[in-house]
């Protein structure tokens, strides 16, 4: 109930001329689709999708694997697709402002990059995100370690909101003024989805969290039985971790290997209480359960941080109500500047070390993505600690990040919540 499935996509190597692509391909077709978010006897919500569904097909491929993706623009507007946390060459990274151009109506756009590293990623439109998000137009991608850690079932957990009206449909208030100004777009109905929802008491799990939402944080419990959060933003924790209360920022994913008790429920922390965003039912038993510790996933073969070295620099995000400045047409800036500056805030020669300090002077959360890497957050101690794409700052917080600067390209670097991105949370780095 409540559930929509997203599936599993086929390889369509068939449909393609056999010359045009060495390795099976994916073809994703954005277009209207009719979603199932309300229960069953209330209304279907008209969105955007791919290949008929929202959230889009699953794509599953091996690490190292060239991953090509033809992407048919049938949403009816322009658009670009951004394949989140991989570390790609710069001309796929699917940014119209930056990369390539916005793929036309009715146009197709072949992607093709590689994927470096095993994890759970996802990938979603990146022109006007802030409204072709929220319409459904992103979907999960999992890139496989050549030896998977041993599980009965892998399933993907889309966290999202959408704000509908009492008919179901999509509230037609996108790049609303006080939304950009606040928190950004919230929904009025949360769920958590799932790509199988079959399981048994003893099964031993892995759930893959994605927070597609354009601005909700999650604040997510997880009950029905034990586990570890083995992997942040795709990259794996040199030691797995107690499973316990979890926040998501918009964009961020969390992997949690879990031994199943019974049904396994998904609640949304709130002021009122446990909301229920979904469960998983437990039908039967497993007769041979996992006896062994749940072991940290193979480490990433990430390049190691120069820390003498680094250059030092402060982002700080300003602006927002509450803010108590102006910062010109727009919302929100980075370093008194709005929007997508001329040039890069910063140029790194390529392998470059940055610790980098980013400010939140305003009264609002903010998650922020830097593309085609990742970075460590500097721990209080002043230990490397996590390595993430997406990073959240508490309002009037700081936090340090440490990245190392080794993917070529022009990069974006920006808010998640995507309409801050939209008025003026924005800005891009360049790696020569
Ligand atoms: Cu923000």
């Amino acid at each position: 109930m409540n559930r929509r499935k997203f599936l599993a996509c086929s390889a369509v190597a068939a449909l393609l001329p056999k010359t045009a692509w060495a390795t099976p391909a994916f073809r994703l077709k954005a277009g209207p689709v009719d979603a199932r978010i309300l229960s069953g006897g209330e209304g279907l919500t008209p969105m955007l999708g791919f290949n008929g569904s929202t959230p889009g097909p699953e794509l599953r491929v091996r690490q190292g694997d060239r991953v090509p993706v033809a992407f048919e623009n049938g949403s009816g507007r322009p658009s670009a697709i951004h394949w989140h946390g991989i570390h790609l060459e710069n001309a796929m990274d699917g940014v119209p402002e930056l990369t390539q151009g916005a793929v036309p109506p009715g146009a197709t756009f072949r992607y093709a990059f590689d994927a470096p590293y095993a994890g759970t990623y996802w990938y979603h439109a990146h022109h006007r995100s802030w409204e072709q998000v929220a319409r459904g137009l992103y979907g999960p991608l999992i890139v496989e370690e050549p030896d998977p850690p041993a599980v009965d079932r892998d399933i993907v957990v889309v966290l999202d909101d959408w704000r509908l009206d009492d008919a179901g449909r999509l509230h037609e208030s996108f790049g609303n003024r006080h939304d950009f100004s606040h928190a950004g777009r919230m929904g009025n109905v949360a769920r958590a989805l799932f790509s199988h929802d079959t399981i048994r008491r003893g099964d031993r799990i892995r759930l893959r969290l994605i927070n597609t939402a354009t601005a909700r944080m999650f604040p997510v419990r997880i009950a029905g039985g034990t586990g570890k959060v083995v992997a942040h933003d795709g990259m794996p924790l040199a030691e797995p971790a107690p499973l316990e209360d979890l926040l998501l920022a918009p964009a961020q994913r969390t992997d949690v290997i879990l031994d199943v008790a019974e049904p396994v429920s998904f609640g949304l922390r709130t002021r009122e209480g446990l909301y229920r965003l979904g469960t998983l039912a437990a039908g039967g038993s497993n007769p041979a359960p996992f006896d062994t510790p749940i072991r940290p996933l193979p480490p990433a073969r990430t390049p190691a941080p120069d820390r003498n070295g680094a250059v030092r620099l402060t982002l700080v995000m300003q602006g927002g109500a509450m803010g108590g400045r102006h910062v010109g047409s727009d919302f929100w800036a980075f370093n008194d500047r709005s929007g997508m500056p001329e040039v890069p805030w910063h140029r790194f020669a390529r392998g470059e070390t940055a610790l980098i300090t980013l400010r939140n002077d305003t009264a609002f959360p903010h998650g922020i993505h830097l593309h085609g890497h990742h970075f460590h957050e500097v721990r209080d101690d002043g230990a490397l600690g996590r390595y993430r794409d997406t990073t959240l700052v508490d309002r009037q917080a700081s936090r340090d990040i440490v990245c190392v600067f080794d993917n070529p390209g022009k990069w974006l670097l920006h808010c998640h919540t995507l309409g801050h991105q939209a008025s003026g949370m924005k800005t891009w780095v360049e790696v020569a």
